[in-house]
């Protein structure tokens, strides 16, 4: 039986909805299973949301929510994202899920009892935004974060420690021993002289905020939120079914900004828990940064585009994989890169309009059955040639977990195939000699059948529909079934080809017109400055939700209320404390995050819209909030939705 595979992204922080950044390596991870389960091996593809932490724990505060509440939130939209971009996880933990905490604290326990964590007193510098640790040298100018760009915070406090300074001279043998255990190789000299470096204990707890999993047996700590999120990939397998049998990861992909995370603690933490080597992962891939418009993407950062808005802006049938095609063909997989809308729609018409939707509408036209193959000649012997190459290069690629050269391996191809009807001319066949055509259409049929197989892992919709067009079901893979295409697939004659409608629609000027308008990257307004909260508006990380039905919709009681009076809670800037006629005997108290737009005085009298019938939510003690008011939030700042004219308090809004 051939080996497992066991892929993970990293699990995201939930301070912001999914962007393509995150959809980059939850795409890539989706494409190295899908190709592996082509090839028969049984597969399984982690990800989920990081969602304790200091961050998280301030985000919610911000908005006046409970941080509980906030990860029920945004955990969903990262859920609900990955399948609208076709990807599809096996499997989906949240941090704050209970088995995750069982796992964590049994791993906490085993390490606890090797002797490797001991208490102690943590005195240093730490970026809320980066959840780590620095010391002053690796900080920018004025104690900035590298990052961030924000200021590190000084921290002293009671902490757990790891005694990562024992793994030293274990790590670095095991890099020895192993080394393609971080790739690219550049990464791998980074890691081992980042380790040759020393390596100084870790704080692995905290006691000033409570967000977290607690310590097991001092309930006065919680775990530093890297000790609970590397552990993720582990205590998934465990439950609810056991999974362990996929144990240890054959590749964690994570972008090049957490490597030391993974290549470093992750292996020293399971050291010290007693797996040997050979049960620590197999690899951790660390690719690059996607930049728009020259700079990072990130949440943080907030210059993020919605992948999901992307894709349906570009084509509703084929725009997801056209994506899922263009970030890996466009950025070398483990470089920066700069991702561009230019370049999405130049390669949907070049790379996939002209290349391989051509292909299939040359292909198909003359017969509407197979006929016979009958002699290969030296073009089709070539060509032939060229296809068995493709697919050994790009299974070489793809075994490599190199998605981009698989993908140049595959476009070399179909430039063959192209090449091959050029010269084959079955326009010409097909007046001048019926058996000809019939030896050039069953060719290009094999080749056609051959290329869904290799597309399938980056595009399987357009797997699916070129495979319909040529009678052929939708690949379907199969534990111990290697179906990828070494040999071109025979195909008997007589087959049935259902020549459709044009796989990539072409897009007009106009269409293009507006996806460059609507997904163009923010304007600088210094040229060094990143976005801040309030970046431009035109390139928003739109979330698009599940449509609802009406009754969905009807389940909501909106009510128009009258703000009676409003105060400010005491040390929390963003809160406000209403009292709300909505029509009932007594106002209605309601807490809104909306103290540093609005001040209290502005508010009295106002008329604004309140879902009434929402479950009351408690903020602190004898603080509690009884339903909501709806306000527009555009680049940080709120404005409260009003009532055009006079409307009395508790009239109802649909
Ligand atoms: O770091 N280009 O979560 P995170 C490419 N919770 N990839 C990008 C990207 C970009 N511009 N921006 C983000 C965390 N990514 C932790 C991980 S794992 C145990 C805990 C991708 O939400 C990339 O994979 O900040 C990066 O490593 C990850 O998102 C960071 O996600």
């Amino acid at each position: 039986m051939t080996e497992r595979f066991y892929v993970t992204t990293p699990i995201y922080y939930i301070n912001d909805v999914p962007h393509l950044g995150s959809a980059y390596t939850t795409i890539a991870a989706d494409v190295l299973c899908r190709y592996q389960r082509l090839r028969g091996r049984e597969a399984r593809f982690l990800t989920g949301t990081d969602e304790h932490g200091l961050k998280i724990q301030r985000a919610a505060e911000e908005r006046g929510t409970s941080p509980q509440a906030l990860a029920d939130e945004m955990s969903v939209k990262f859920r609900e994202a990955w399948p609208l971009l076709g990807c599809a996880p096996d499997d989906f933990i949240r941090t704050s899920e209970a088995r995750h905490a069982r796992g964590v604290q049994a791993l906490w326990r085993k390490i606890h009892a090797a002797g490797d964590i001991y208490l102690g007193h943590y005195q240093g510098l730490y970026c809320v935004g980066c959840e780590a640790y620095y010391t002053e040298k690796e900080l920018d100018a004025g104690g900035l974060c590298p990052i961030h760009g924000t200021p590190a915070e000084a921290v002293e406090e009671e902490s757990y420690f790891f005694r990562l300074s024992r793994y030293a001279e274990r790590l670095l043998a095991f890099y020895d021993h192993n080394p393609s255990f971080v790739v690219p190789p550049s990464r791998m000299n980074e890691v081992r002289s980042f380790v040759r470096g020393g390596l100084q204990d870790l704080s692995i707890s905290r006691t000033t905020f409570r967000w977290g999993v607690e310590v097991p047996d001092d309930p006065r700590h919680v775990m530093y939120v890297w000790f609970d999120a590397l552990s993720n990939y582990h205590t998934a397998l465990q439950e609810p079914e056991d999974n362990r049998r996929f144990w240890p990861a054959s590749v964690h992909l994570v972008g090049k900004d957490i490597l030391r995370f993974h290549a470093v603690y992750w292996p020293a933490f399971l050291m010290a828990a007693g797996f040997p080597d050979e049960a620590l992962p197999r690899q951790v891939l660390a690719h690059g940064f996607l930049t728009y418009g020259g700079r990072k993407m990130s949440k943080s950062l907030r210059n993020t585009i919605s992948p999901v808005a992307l894709a349906s802006a570009l084509s509703p049938s084929v725009g997801v994989d056209a994506l899922r095609y263009c970030l890996l063909r466009s950025v070398s997989f483990g470089q920066d890169g700069d991702f561009s809308v230019e370049d999405l729609l130049q390669r949907y018409a070049s790379d996939l309009g002209n290349t391989l939707g051509n292909l299939v509408s040359r292909a198909l036209p003359f017969t509407e059955r197979v006929g016979e193959r009958g002699t290969l000649g030296p073009l089709e012997e070539a060509m032939n040639a060229q296809l068995r190459e493709s697919a050994r290069a790009a299974a070489e690629a793809f075994d490599a977990h190199a998605p981009t050269r698989a993908l140049e391996a595959i476009w070399a191809g179909l430039a063959a195939a192209n090449h091959y009807v050029d010269r084959a001319t079955p326009w010409v066949a097909k007046k001048q000699d019926p058996a000809r055509l019939d030896t050039i259409v069953a060719t290009l049929v094999e080749a056609l059948d051959a290329f869904s197989v290799m597309i399938a892992p980056v595009m399987p919709q357009v797997a699916t529909a070129m495979r319909a067009q040529l009678g052929l079901g939708p690949l379907r893979s199969e534990v111990g079934r290697d179906q990828w295409p070494f040999e071109p697939p025979r195909r008997a004659p007589g087959g049935e080809l259902r020549r459709g409608k044009p796989i990539f629609p072409r897009l007009d000027d106009g269409q293009r017109a507006l996806v460059l308008k609507a997904f163009a990257p923010p304007e600088e307004s210094d040229g060094a400055a990143p976005a801040a909260a309030g970046a431009p508006a035109q390139a928003p990380a739109r979330e698009v939700k599940p449509l609802v039905d009406y009754a969905t919709f009807a389940k909501m009681e909106l009510r128009v209320g009258t703000v009676v009076s409003a105060e400010r809670i005491k040390r929390k800037d963003r809160l406000l404390s209403l009292r709300v006629d909505v029509g009932e005997p007594e106002p209605r108290s309601l807490v809104a995050g909306i103290g540093q737009d609005y001040s209290p005085p502005e508010l009295v009298g106002r008329r604004i819209v309140v879902l009434c019938n929402l479950e009351p939510r408690q903020f602190a003690k004898g603080l509690d909030s009884h339903g909501m008011l709806l306000a527009a939030e555009d680049g940080g700042k709120v404005r409260l939705l009003g009532v055009d004219g006079e409307v009395a308090p508790g009239a109802a809004v649909r």
